[in-house]
């Protein structure tokens, strides 16, 4: 029987077939992307999409929100047992971004012109942590050559969070490119910004939330852990909390949380009421209520013992990864991985990480080309390529599986090396018409077809 949208709207029901026939026969290993059940599917997909119901729980500026009312209760109510939050600890789930959520925080703690530390977003911070890019090649790469583990900032202030706000930046050690406590804490001393954050989107490593937070406590700061990378893995008790440490978190739900798109952001009650009058009327109008309704659902399941196998599995999945590519004689940032991604280093590869992810697409393997640590080269073509796991522990690929996705990847780099001297068009052209990269992802597609998911 056809669909409603097939009978009333062919042409965008081909659209979404195309895209799920894409999404099946293909390799998403983008780490900040998974699949979602059918039922947060449904749920998201759900009436509730219909309704206003700007304001909270019992206190909306329309009528009819009873059922709102009652969803988003349950969805915080979950959100407290997932993250085993402290007595008196409570959820936002209204924010309808990580950024968004990052900006009603600093909307509710911060005055205008205050100063921010953060992780340099090369090193792997995020845009939403106060980031501000230098133009000028001569002063960026004077900067760099500096060997400054801080970054005042650029020229260009590209996101709300630097317009606002006073960011400093905290690097990675340039030997370990890893966090350096010490700095850190020299920064904060020298700097006193009145909020400390953590979290990013390319960082592999494990956070010391306890020694972030003692840092800020001797200043009087703020402490924000944004967690939207690691949230389903800390919420299947495979990845340390910072709950209860930090004094507000930060999480998108749509990464390895797998429960639609939105944010939670998770505080003590006096926090969160601040915080609710940021996200409204300060940031935003009504909530987008079907994805709380995701939320909620997707929390539900990650109460499952299944779950908790889940995440666990990520993390295998993941150091199967790293070993598997350094066999194939990948670098990887920080030699490996305490996560659910990787980051390699392709500097002393022929093909650096814009064109082999263009590579990898035509040869069926999704993943996105990223900056690194102390890398002078621009964000636009940066030398490393960022692989996650997440997506395809869902479809429940195992060590074996990761063992031929790490061949492919050397094949195709090697397939690669022959256009290293093209142009990126030029490369793309050859790559399209190469018969070795059709096998791979032939190949690619066979693999697939055995983990298709519902
Ligand atoms: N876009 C997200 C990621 O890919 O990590 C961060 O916002």
């Amino acid at each position: 029987m056809k669909s409603a949208l097939q009978k009333t709207d062919p042409a965008v029901y081909k659209i979404i077939q195309k895209e799920e026939k894409r999404q099946q026969e293909t390799l998403s290993m983008i780490p900040s992307e998974n699949w979602f059940s059918p039922s947060v599917r449904e749920a998201v997909g759900s009436v509730f999409s219909h309704k206003y119901a700007e304001g909270n729980i019992g206190k909306r500026y329309y009528e009819g929100c009873v059922h709102v009312d009652e969803l988003e209760t349950l969805a915080i109510e979950r959100a407290k047992k997932v993250f085993s939050l402290p007595k008196n600890w409570t959820a936002n789930v209204q924010a309808l971004s990580g950024s968004n959520a990052n900006l009603a925080v600093y909307l509710a703690l911060l005055q205008p012109g205050d100063t921010i530390l953060a992780m340099y977003l090369p090193d792997g911070g995020h845009l939403s942590h106060g980031w501000s890019f230098e133009p000028d090649v001569e002063k960026r790469d004077k900067e760099v050559q500096s060997g400054s583990l801080v970054y005042e900032g650029g020229s260009r202030k590209i996101n709300i969070s630097a317009m606002l706000y006073n960011p400093i930046q905290y690097k990675t050690s340039k030997k370990t490119h890893q966090f350096d406590y010490k700095a850190i804490a020299e920064i904060a001393e020298k700097y006193q910004p009145k909020l400390i954050i953590t979290g990013g989107t390319a960082y592999p490593r494990i956070i010391n939330h306890k020694k972030i937070k003692a840092i800020a406590k001797k200043i009087h700061a703020y402490y924000l852990a944004d967690i939207a990378h690691e949230a389903g893995l800390i919420a299947g008790g495979a990845f340390p909390s910072p709950v209860g440490i930090a004094d507000v978190v930060t999480m998108t739900t749509h990464k390895t949380l797998k429960s639609g798109r939105g944010a939670i952001i998770l505080a003590h009650e006096d926090i969160i009421h601040k915080i609710n009058l940021a996200i409204l009327p300060g940031l935003q109008g009504g909530p987008h209520n079907h994805n709380i309704a995701g939320i909620c659902v997707g929390l539900g399941e990650a109460l499952s013992p299944a779950f908790k196998k889940y995440a666990a599995q990520i993390i295998k999945n993941t150091g199967d990864l790293a070993l598997e590519l350094q066999k194939q004689s990948f670098k990887l940032v920080t030699n490996g991985t305490d996560k659910h991604f990787v980051l390699m280093n392709l500097s002393e590869e022929p093909i650096l990480g814009r064109p082999f992810a263009r590579v990898l697409a035509l040869a069926g393997i999704t993943a996105n080309y990223s900056t690194m640590p102390w890398d002078s080269r621009p964000p636009r073509n940066p030398s490393a390529l960022r692989l996650g796991t997440p997506w395809l522990t869902t479809r429940g690929m195992k060590k074996n599986e990761i063992k031929k996705i790490a061949k492919w990847i050397r094949e195709a780099m090697t397939i690669a090396s022959q256009w290293a001297d093209m142009s990126f068009e030029g490369m793309e052209e050859e790559a399209k018409q190469s018969k070795d990269i059709k096998r791979i992802s032939q190949e690619v597609k066979d693999l697939c077809k055995k983990f298709l998911v519902a």
